[in-house]
């Protein structure tokens, strides 16, 4: 992701690497010293990221249809080229800083405009609604993506399990803030906690899943653990990661990145091809893992689920509501 003003490059092609580059400046002008060491260990190498002893199967999980026709990314490049900004900002820190994470135990608090706020435990979570594949495309708003296989279970089960009143028209998913054990926290680099958002058609969406695991394991710390958003047809940054609050509110939240970038990031963040990002044109992304000369690819709208999601967004003007 990048926070900053708007510039002149306007370029169509711009690179991953322009982009990270650019983000990287934009934080060193903003004057944070990033987390003390992390800058050293910018080069990950795949498979240190993640050891073996922290990997666990999921027992029991359901195959279904979605995403079959997809070449998937491989585990490596989706645990080791990550954002997840409380571990550091760039794409290796995540899989480096969140070994000392613990994902367990883990309660997340479900308030605002419900009959009654409560607790829930990961896992009762887990029990909520029979766990099933989704491969899914994700894109992010810098312009890659990626196919992968998740494992979880639809929001709506979770919300249903929530009880929201009739005045809920929004969710907001709040993102653990735990200066101990996530050094990005420490540093001011976005408002803490990350928040995220939907409207509440979105999350009842039967595409919208609250991902516990992928390739058929609990999802490492660096995607997320124990439990994260995922909202296909939207840019990767709506996939709020390590939530602990579910919050129901009457109004449309502010989430982090619109606080950061008011001009940049907008609360729907559907994926759309004829909307340019302000630095860049979104036309285009680039598949992680087909190598660095790798053609790009067409963006499609709404990431290619338009049948699935088109209909909720008829008569929103798609220019204005970004
Ligand atoms: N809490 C939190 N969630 C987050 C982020 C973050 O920095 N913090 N980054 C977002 C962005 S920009 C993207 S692209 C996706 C990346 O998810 P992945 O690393 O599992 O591919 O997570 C999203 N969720
Ligand atoms: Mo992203």
């Amino acid at each position: 992701m990048l926070i900053g003003k708007k510039t002149d490059i306007l370029s169509s092609e711009i690179t991953p690497r322009e982009v990270f580059e650019s983000r990287r400046k934009f934080i060193k002008a903003a004057g944070f010293s990033l987390i003390a060491g992390a800058s050293a260990i910018s080069g990950v190498l795949p498979g240190t990221s993640h050891a073996a002893a922290q990997r666990h199967k999921i027992a029991a999980f359901g195959k279904t249809a979605y995403g079959k026709e997809e070449a998937l990314t491989g585990y490596d490049d989706i645990t080791t080229y990550n954002n997840f900004y409380e571990f550091g900002t760039d794409k290796g820190d995540p899989a480096v800083h969140s070994r000392l994470f613990k994902p367990a135990p883990w309660t997340v608090s479900i308030e605002g405009a419900v009959k009654k706020p409560r607790q829930i435990s990961i896992e009762d979570i887990f029990k909520l609604a029979p766990l099933e594949e989704r491969i899914y495309r994700m894109r992010c708003v810098e312009g890659w993506s990626m196919v992968i296989p998740w494992v979880g279970l639809p929001l709506s089960k979770l919300i249903q399990f929530a009880e929201p009143t009739a005045s809920a028209k929004f969710v907001e998913f709040i993102s653990l803030a735990d200066p101990k054990t996530m050094p990005g926290v420490r540093v001011p680099i976005l408002k803490w906690p990350y928040i995220e958002g939907l409207r509440m058609d979105e999350a009842m969406n039967p595409l919208t899943i609250m991902a516990v695991g992928l390739y058929g394991e609990v999802l490492p710390n660096q995607n997320g653990a124990p439990m994260r958003l995922v909202v296909p047809w939207k840019y990767g940054f709506k996939g709020g990661k390590s939530i602990v609050k579910i919050r129901f509110t009457e109004k449309m939240p502010v989430t982090t990145w619109m606080h950061s970038g008011p001009s940049e990031y907008g609360f729907y963040a559907n994926v759309n091809p004829a909307v340019d990002h302000p630095r860049w044109s979104q036309a285009t992304e680039r598949r992680i893992g087909g190598g660095l000369f790798s053609p790009r690819i067409k963006t499609r709208m709404f990431n290619g689920y338009e049948n699935e999601v088109g209909q909720m967004y008829a008569g929103l003007d798609l220019r204005k509501n970004f």
